[in-house]
């Protein structure tokens, strides 16, 4: 049994998350559901720190002003009578039919409108509760047929959009920053910015890309049979890990939203490995100091107790892999392993200090044959088996 978690573990829910009724496309509700407020004890004392929460997850759509200031500072009070922070806040531009083409990017205008007016409210209510992160998924942004979008258009769109986002924060002085959540598919048949490199690439273009990062999430890199530890990595090489979502995910299939590690299992280690050990290379290089937040639905076939078993199962999981991950990086063996393999020689620059790039260009490397480079054995398997040991051992 892993340890209770503290709160140095940052473990933080989306309220979506245990909140889940279990209502899929196929069928209903399988389980009640609490008031928002209501989740924050139990989660308190499964041992999270933090929540997070959708603008629509307090209050429903339309509702007034008064309504949402009310409802939102209830949660705050519950939350903080419990200890534990909203570290992030987004908002739900997917769920009401006005919707069905999208938000920033919908083909008509006046609904971009209203959904940027929807998008700024909530940083307003991200500024009221001190959140540090306000995630983006634009789960509608996209299209089913390639006749029906201008993607041209449509990433000007969702540029100015993501823009002016921007603008509004730093226009309201709210210590906030943006994290962009890609995701391949589903519910479109086809999402923009479906991958890590996608986003990475348009924040790349904008005009206030300081404050924008990525919010990653395990199974929608999964779902587009992608590497979701490369994918956290190029995105703390860019400085960009802004934020995280971890989840649970088998293959190339719908979003399944799975405990964390209830997915991939070895994949799951090595994420872990990373964000607790940071890169084998650097050891000053860049970490994430972020909550580690999940995203994952318990699933239907559970009922309350299920419900809060599978939270619990989240950090669980977490903790026993960072345990085995620092066992893993500390074994002699693994670290032999890992010379042997030539991980650490990566870190070397390819050219030499104050190397002239014609005197390269122009010379060779004497000593250097080809065919006696190709005879060396990296031992890879090897290292991989001894990941395997740590994990099952
Ligand atoms: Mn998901």
């Amino acid at each position: 049994m892993p340890r209770h978690p503290s709160p140095e573990d940052n473990f933080s829910f989306g309220l979506w998350t245990v909140g889940w009724n279990g209502a899929d496309p196929f069928g209903a509700a399988t389980r009640p559901t609490l008031a928002p407020w209501d989740y924050v004890d139990g989660l308190a004392q499964l041992g999270a720190s933090a929540i997070s929460f959708h603008d629509n997850d307090i209050y429903p759509f339309g509702a007034d002003e008064d309504v949402q200031r009310r409802r939102v500072g209830r949660l705050k009070d519950a939350a903080d009578r419990a200890g534990l922070r909203i570290e992030m806040v987004t908002t739900n531009t997917f769920t009401h039919p006005v919707f069905k083409d999208g938000g920033l990017c919908a083909n008509d205008r006046a609904v971009r409108r209203f959904a940027l007016r929807k998008i700024l409210n909530a940083v307003d209510l991200a500024g009221q509760v001190d959140a540090g992160t306000f995630v983006m998924w634009g789960g509608r942004e996209g299209s089913e047929y390639d006749g029906s979008k201008d993607v041209y258009a449509a990433l000007e769109r969702y540029k100015e959009g993501i823009d002016t986002v921007a603008a509004y924060i730093k226009a309201q002085e709210y210590d906030l920053r943006i994290a962009l959540e890609p995701k391949p598919n589903e519910p479109r048949g086809d999402i923009l910015l479906p991958t890590v490199g996608h986003a990475l690439a348009l924040i790349a273009e904008l005009d206030h890309a300081e404050i924008v990062g990525v919010n990653p999430e395990t199974g929608h890199e999964q779902m587009a049979g992608l590497n979701y530890t490369h994918a956290i990595a190029q995105a703390l090489w860019s400085g960009k890990l802004f934020h995280i979502d971890l989840n649970g995910q088998r293959g190339t299939k719908y979003d399944q939203d799975l405990v964390f590690g209830h997915g991939d299992l070895m994949s799951a280690f090595f994420t872990v490995d990373l964000l607790e050990n940071g890169f084998p290379g650097y050891p000053d290089g860049p970490r994430y100091t972020g909550a580690q937040h999940f995203d994952y639905k318990p699933s239907r076939t559970e009922h309350m107790p299920g419900v809060w078993e599978s939270a619990r199962a989240n950090m669980s999981t977490y903790l026993m892999l960072a345990e085995k991950a620092r066992a893993f990086r500390a074994d002699a063996r693994v670290q032999e392993a890992m010379t042997g393999a030539g991980v650490f020689d990566l870190a070397q620059p390819t050219l030499g200090d104050g190397e002239s790039i014609m005197a390269f260009a122009a010379g060779n490397d004497p000593s250097f044959s080809p065919d006696t480079a190709a005879l060396r054995d990296y031992g890879f398997v090897r290292l991989q088996q001894l990941a395997v040991e740590h994990l099952i051992g």
